[in-house]
This record gives structure tokens, C-alpha cells and sequence, in this order.
């Protein structure tokens, strides 16, 4: 037995992991191991992030050749070749018009970064009066400071209360009375983006507005989707008001909805987008921003020649292990043809997710792309997550791993998924469900 003491694991609730642990060993394809030796259906792809299924060869061989080859080179004023190269490769395949790179390493950097650069420049352009930022309510954006201040979970918020200031919220898109099982784009709730305008520019002034920050789908706190136009029209407000507009792709980058990027599946621009996860497929940590070449264009303009342009890096920036990791990633999906697989699944997917309808206490069903959000009515007499932990739970135990956040299921498997293990996942999280009325 694991000794289990020394581990003060993040975000889980530990002393109950401890009495009772699910300890994955190891993973193949769509399926983990556990210390049993069980065999566990991948319906998260880890988390959010192994898009092209476990232990694929490709990505663990270029991953110990390099390693064998530089294992570390220093980002600042350094290079190595590897970095360049899956920044040329991310750039190309990239939504069009966002052609500039800048790598961290995990999605909560990525966001801070890209917070770091919108307010910088607006500084390079002398427009140093734009420092507030507007992210939404229940949006996720990593756990750094500046993340978890655009963020909207409120149970992330609360312990940290002095996090940034000049910061503001849109409220949420998430409406079930309108829009119960949503396949796709919701129909009812484009006129929650003229908040920003009506609400937030007016209060603001948006003179003193650098950027906005959303999700396009807002997965963390339990897959709320876009509705129809709704990101349009933020596209549209923030051009209207030189307002930089940010998408987090962390979750929805990488084929998870059907298409590449969530910015190509909604044909919107923004001006910044972070993205992370499935840039490794989740093998080594990895995060990127990507901007539009007048961001990156203004900063090499305002300072002199020999100077450093943007004071902000990681040690582990463009790590050659986790650059090598990017390149074999991004050819696997070409390869494969990954993203058009998924948009090939996805009607059997958000089909049978939504056949959870008539499941016990189901509340809600909300299903885009490879990725379905399953809101249960909570149990009145216990606290609010305690059948979403349950139904989780009871996936685990039926050979099933899911996430859950409160009373939501979330499901967003990897894009190798075959027909009959989408039918295999619902199957077992209808059970679950059941099996927890
Ligand atoms: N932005 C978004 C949109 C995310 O989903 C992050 C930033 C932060 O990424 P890092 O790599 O710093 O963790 C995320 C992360 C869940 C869950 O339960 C989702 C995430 C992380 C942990 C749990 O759905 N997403």
C-alpha cells in the first residue's frame, strides 16, 4: 500500500480520497488502469486534456528523444530549436490571424499572460488608462491571481479576497428555464452580451476597459454553453469600444467541440486566446497565447532595439520536452484527422447524452461537440454536491471516470472515442444516476 501521508493533494477533498482512493496506475488508448488492475473508461480525457487518447507512440517517443537529446535550455535570451518549431506548427494551425506565440506552462499561466499582455499593451500605445478587466461570472481561468480575479467560481474566489482590483463580471449565459437540454447553441440568450455594453462600458467607461475574458464554453463550472450570436456580439461590442477580447481555449481547443478551435466553430476572432491541455495531449505540462501579430507588433515598437519587449517568462517556458511533446501532438492530430473524427461523433455523442433526459432527477442536459454536462436535481436533504460526488463515485465503481462539479456530470471523453463506447459511458452514468435518485 502507497504510503499517503506526505501528499497534500489540490483540489480534491483529501481525507476522503485518503479513506477510500482511486489510484490510477497506468493508461492505454481510451481506458486507465487502477491499483486493481481494473480497467477504467476514460470519460474525461484525464481532464479535459488527453485529446488523442493515452500512451500514444508518437508523442512517448518524440518525448524521450528529446529528453535524450536537451533535456533544458534556458528561455531567456536562449533559444533551441524544438520551441520555434511548435510555435511555427501552432501558429499554422491556429485560427487565422492569430500568428504570434508565447508559451507557459499550464492553462492558469497562459491566462495570466494573456491578462499581462493586453494590459501592456494598451500601455505600449500609450492608452495606459485601460486597466480593468471583465471576466464572467462562473467563468474558470486557472488558479493564479489574475485568473481566479476574472474568474467567477465563487468558491475559488472566497478564500482569496484580495485578489486584483479593477475587475468586473458579465453574468453567466446559463439559463435552464429557457433552454433545458441544449443540443448545440442554445437558442435564448444573445442579449446577455449586450450587458457589457449596456451594463459594464456604460459604468466603466471604456476608456478604462483593457480586455474581456471568457470560455467560449464555460467547462469547469459545469458546461455552459454560448448562446446563438452571444459571442458574436461580444466580438462585436469590444471593436465598437477598443476593448481587447480574450478566449480561454484551454478546454475548448483541440477538437473537443467539433471543431478545432471554439473561435472557428463560432467564427469569431478574438484578439488574444490562450490555450493549454490537449497542446500535449496532457503529457507534459504546456500552455500558449497566441495573438494577433499588431499585439505582439506594438510591443517591438515602443521599446528600443536592444531592450527586453515584455518582461514575463517561465523557467520551463517552451521546455524542450514539453516543445517536442507540442510537435508530435499537433502531427498526430493532422495525422489522424482528429478534429474531423470528433465533429463525425459528435451527433451520436450529444444524441445519446441527451437520451439521459428521462433519467431520475436529471435537471439538465447541455451537450456540444465531445462534451455533455449533466445537472442533477441536488438531493434536498444533503448538501449541495453530494449526489454529484455520488454519481461519480458510482461511475468509478462501474468501471467509469467522469468528472463532477456540485451536482453536475461532466462528460468529454477522448476524440478516439468509438460508437460503442459512447453508448458504454451513458450507459454507466444512467446507472449511476439511477443508483442515486
Ligand atoms: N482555463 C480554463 C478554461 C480551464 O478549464 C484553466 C484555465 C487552468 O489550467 P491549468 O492547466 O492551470 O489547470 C483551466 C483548467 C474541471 C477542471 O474539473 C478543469 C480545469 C482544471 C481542473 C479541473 O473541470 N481546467
Amino acid at each position: 500500500m502507497t504510503a499517503m501521508d506526505a501528499l497534500w493533494m489540490p483540489f480534491t477533498a483529501n481525507r476522503q480520497f485518503k479513506a477510500n482512493p482511486r489510484m490510477l496506475v497506468s493508461a492505454d488508448g481510451m481506458h486507465y488502469t487502477d491499483a486493481d488492475g481494473r480497467q477504467v473508461l476514460d470519460g474525461c480525457a484525464g481532464l479535459w486534456c488527453v485529446n488523442a487518447g493515452h500512451n500514444r507512440r508518437p508523442i512517448v517517443e518524440a518525448i524521450q528523444r528529446q529528453a535524450a537529446i536537451l533535456d533544458y535550455a534556458p528561455p531567456f535570451q536562449m533559444g533551441h530549436p524544438v520551441e520555434f518549431e511548435a510555435a511555427e506548427a501552432l501558429a499554422a494551425m491556429a485560427p487565422k490571424g492569430l500568428s504570434k506565440v508565447f508559451f507557459c506552462n499550464s492553462g492558469s499561466e497562459a491566462a495570466d499572460t494573456a491578462l499581462k499582455i493586453a494590459l501592456a499593451y494598451h500601455r505600449a500605445r500609450g492608452d495606459a488608462a485601460r486597466i480593468k478587466l471583465i471576466g464572467r461570472e462562473r467563468g474558470y481561468h486557472g488558479v493564479n491571481f489574475g485568473g481566479v480575479a476574472v474568474g467567477g467560481m465563487a468558491g475559488n474566489r472566497k478564500h482569496f479576497p484580495a485578489s486584483l482590483p479593477c475587475v468586473d463580471h458579465l453574468r453567466h449565459p446559463l439559463d435552464i428555464a429557457r433552454n433545458a437540454f441544449s443540443r448545440g447553441e442554445p437558442e435564448f440568450g444573445v442579449e446577455l452580451a449586450d450587458e457589457l455594453e449596456q451594463r459594464i462600458v456604460t459604468l466603466h467607461d471604456p476608456s478604462t476597459i483593457a480586455a474581456v475574458i471568457v470560455e467560449p464554453m464555460q467547462g469547469s463550472t459545469g458546461v455552459i454553453l454560448p448562446p446563438k450570436g452571444y459571442l458574436k456580439r461580444l466580438r462585436e461590442i469590444c471593436d465598437r469600444h477598443g476593448i481587447l477580447l480574450i478566449f480561454d481555449e484551454v478546454i475548448t481547443g483541440f477538437g473537443r467541440l467539433g471543431a478545432d478551435w471554439a473561435a472557428n466553430r463560432f467564427d469569431v476572432l478574438p484578439d488574444i486566446l490562450t490555450c493549454a491541455k490537449g497542446l500535449t495531449n496532457g503529457c507534459v505540462p504546456m500552455g500558449a497565447v497566441l495573438v494577433k501579430p499588431a499585439i505582439h507588433d506594438a510591443f517591438m515598437a515602443a521599446a528600443p532595439a536592444h531592450a527586453i519587449e515584455f518582461p514575463h517568462g517561465y523557467t520551463y517556458s517552451g521546455h524542450p520536452l514539453a516543445a517536442a511533446a507540442a510537435l508530435a501532438t499537433l502531427k498526430l492530430y493532422e495525422d489522424e484527422q482528429l478534429f474531423a473524427r470528433a465533429a463525425s461523433q459528435q451527433d451520436v455523442f450529444m444524441d445519446t447524452a441527451l437520451s439521459l433526459q428521462s433519467a431520475s432527477g436529471v435537471k439538465d442536459v447541455r451537450t456540444l461537440g465531445l462534451v455533455a454536462g449533466i445537472e442533477l436535481t441536488p438531493w434536498a436533504d444533503k448538501p449541495a454536491g453530494a449526489r454529484g460526488y455520488a454519481v461519480f463515485q458510482a461511475c468509478w465503481e462501474r468501471g467509469v471516470m467522469v468528472r463532477f462539479t456540485g451536482d453536475t456530470i461532466a462528460v468529454s471523453p477522448p476524440l478516439i472515442i468509438e460508437p460503442a463506447q459512447i453508448a458504454q459511458l451513458f450507459a454507466v452514468v444512467a446507472e449511476a444516476v439511477e443508483a442515486n435518485r
